[in-house]
């Protein structure tokens, strides 16, 4: 029985499926993975239908979370229209359908709740062995709903994720092809490496998965777990031979800093790795020694959740406990000790008023220089405390059944079709508000002109935002967009020069 691992992360890489795939390779199957790199349509769709059929695929899992609800349903309408032959089980799998598993249900034949490592691998042995399957823990099916597993303690027990293409497929275009060099070298990444130390986080933020998922895992095991420091760095020392161009490790955990045994990780990081790396944390965990340790192992920069600078924003509405006074204290630390620095906002968010924006324009304003920012709108996904909020306070309404239709979920999520402001919000976009750009422009302004600004909004300073938000964000753009076409212009160079 042969299982299908679809991706719309949109990127030519998916932790999610990746581990996945080698964890069900490990155990005897051989799965193929395919990923989404342009929006499905019916071309396209046609196409994998038929390499579904070639390869004899009997059982789809589809990884997602909220924001690639639509593109499930087109792929999982697409599969079960039985297009090219047979129709095929299809499974959903990740945050989406972890808290809404009803709503899934209406597209998926099989949804899997939280962690699925054991709960697939055990499908597929049931399925191919002709056993039944509705009692499966994690899995929840039409007629059937079950309770999810204990957590596994030793993660160091999971192979590292399959980052071979050879046999996989990409949506492209408007068809499904064979994953080869070219996509590769017009895809991948091959110097840098994304990895994970741990499962869980020991926060619960209003507006985070986590919130949802810790409950969900209540009494089954503990929630934070980590990878052992000799497991990570196996995994690095294999990624540093496979990929040679290898110049950056992203440590993609929602709080590396919090690693227990950080000191042996960083240790062994420098020995054996010493490869430039960047990481997330919460203030809480940065110390000058840590952060001097992790230095001298590689550690380029950090990134951090500010959210708001408002403390009442981010105590009552986001259940953040970080007073000011100690972020600022770590953002000078980290200046002093030369590690770059993003700082992540929330921006759009109805509970703000003018004067918790104003709260974190003058937080942003005593940072030192340099320092950057990444601003995310505030979305409602479903399962979180803070969209609960939203419902009971009238923010966000639901029309009719909240999980019957395409368009409710279109309106409730990605906030169109409608008048109201706030269901304009967008995943990653930030409404270009005045003092939304204002903050942006923080990190390139004298506090000076910053008070300035937020003092005196008129037509002119308005243009005058505008022109330098504009100016820096065009030319950042360009700057990106200049590195992207620089890697190709080499490739081409080297094929032109026959040093492939
Ligand atoms: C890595 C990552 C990304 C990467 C993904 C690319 C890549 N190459 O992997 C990038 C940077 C692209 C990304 C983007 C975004 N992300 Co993100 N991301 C993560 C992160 C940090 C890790 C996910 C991961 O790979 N975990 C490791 C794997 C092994 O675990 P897993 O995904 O949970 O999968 C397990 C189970 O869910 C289950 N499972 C998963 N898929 C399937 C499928 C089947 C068939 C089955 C049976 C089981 C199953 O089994 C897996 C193993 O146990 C999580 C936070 C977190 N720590 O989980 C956020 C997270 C997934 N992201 C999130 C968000 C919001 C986004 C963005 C919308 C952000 C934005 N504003 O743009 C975009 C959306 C992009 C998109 N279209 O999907 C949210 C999702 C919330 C939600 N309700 O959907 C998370 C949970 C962060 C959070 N704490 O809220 N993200
Ligand atoms: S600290 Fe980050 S990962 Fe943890 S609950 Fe809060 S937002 Fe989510």
């Amino acid at each position: 029985m042969k299982i299908a691992l679809v991706s719309l992360t949109g990127e030519l890489g998916s932790l999610s499926i990746q581990s996945l795939s080698s964890y069900l390779k490990k155990n005897g199957h051989e799965p193929v993975m395919f990923f989404v790199l342009d929006p499905p349509n019916k071309n396209n769709l046609e196409d994998m239908s038929k390499v579904l059929k070639v390869l004899d695929i009997s059982l789809v899992g589809i990884n997602l979370g909220t924001a690639d609800f639509i593109n499930a349903i087109k792929i999982t309408e697409s599969i079960k229209s039985g297009m090219s032959g047979a129709s095929r089980t299809v499974i959903w799998g990740g945050p989406h359908p972890t808290i809404s598993p009803e709503q899934s249900l209406k597209f998926a034949d099989i949804v899997c709740l939280g962690e699925g490592e054991e709960a697939l691998l055990e499908l597929m042995n049931r399925m191919e062995a002709g056993h039944k399957t509705k009692g499966i823990k994690n899995m929840w099916f039409r007629d059937r709903r079950n309770d999810v597993r204990g957590l596994e303690e030793n993660l160091d027990r999971y192979p590292f994720p399959n980052y071979g293409f050879e046999g996989h497929y990409a949506i492209i275009g408007d068809s499904c092809r064979r994953i080869d060099k070219r996509i590769i070298d017009k895809y991948g990444q091959d110097d840098v490496y994304c990895i994970l130390t741990s499962r869980g986080c020991p926060y619960s933020c209003t507006y985070c998965y986590n919130n949802y998922r810790k409950k969900l895992y209540q009494d089954k095991g503990r929630y934070v777990r980590f990878r052992s420091p000799e497991n990570v760095i196996a995994e690095l020392k294999e990624a540093k031979k496979k990929f040679p161009k290898l110049r950056l490790i992203k440590f993609w955990d929602d709080l590396f800093l919090a690693h227990p045994q950080i000191d042996m990780l960083a240790g062994l990081y420098k020995k054996e790795i010493g490869i430039s790396f960047d990481c997330m944390s919460t203030p809480v965990y940065i110390t000058k020694e840590k952060i001097l340790m992790l230095k001298d192992a590689g550690l380029h920069s950090i990134h951090i959740g500010i959210q708001s600078g408002s403390e009442r924003v981010n105590k009552e509405i986001y259940r953040r406990q970080v007073p000011n006074n100690l972020l600022l204290e770590k953002v000078k630390l980290l200046n002093r000790l030369g590690i770059a620095t993003r700082y992540d906002i929330i921006f759009n968010n109805p509970y703000e008023t003018r004067e918790d924006i104003l709260e974190t324009i003058n937080l942003l304003t005593c940072f030192p220089k340099p320092f950057s920012i990444q601003g995310f709108s505030l979305a409602f996904f479903p399962g979180t405390e803070i969209y609960e909020m939203a419902i009971r306070d009238g923010l966000i309404e639901l029309t009719g059944d909240k999980t019957s239709t395409e368009k409710d979920f279109f309106k409730y999520i990605h906030q169109e079709n409608t008048e109201n402001p706030i269901y304009k919000n967008r995943f990653s976009s930030t409404h270009k508000t005045y003092l939304n750009k204002i903050t942006m422009l923080t990190p390139f302004l004298s506090r000076k002109k910053i008070e300035y600004l937020t003092r005196n909004e008129n037509s002119l300073t308005r243009v005058y935002a505008s022109a330098i938000y504009h100016k820096n964000y065009v030319w950042r753009l360009g700057l990106s967009r200049f590195l992207g076409r620089h890697k190709k212009i080499k490739n081409i160079g080297k094929k032109i020069l026959g040093r492939e």
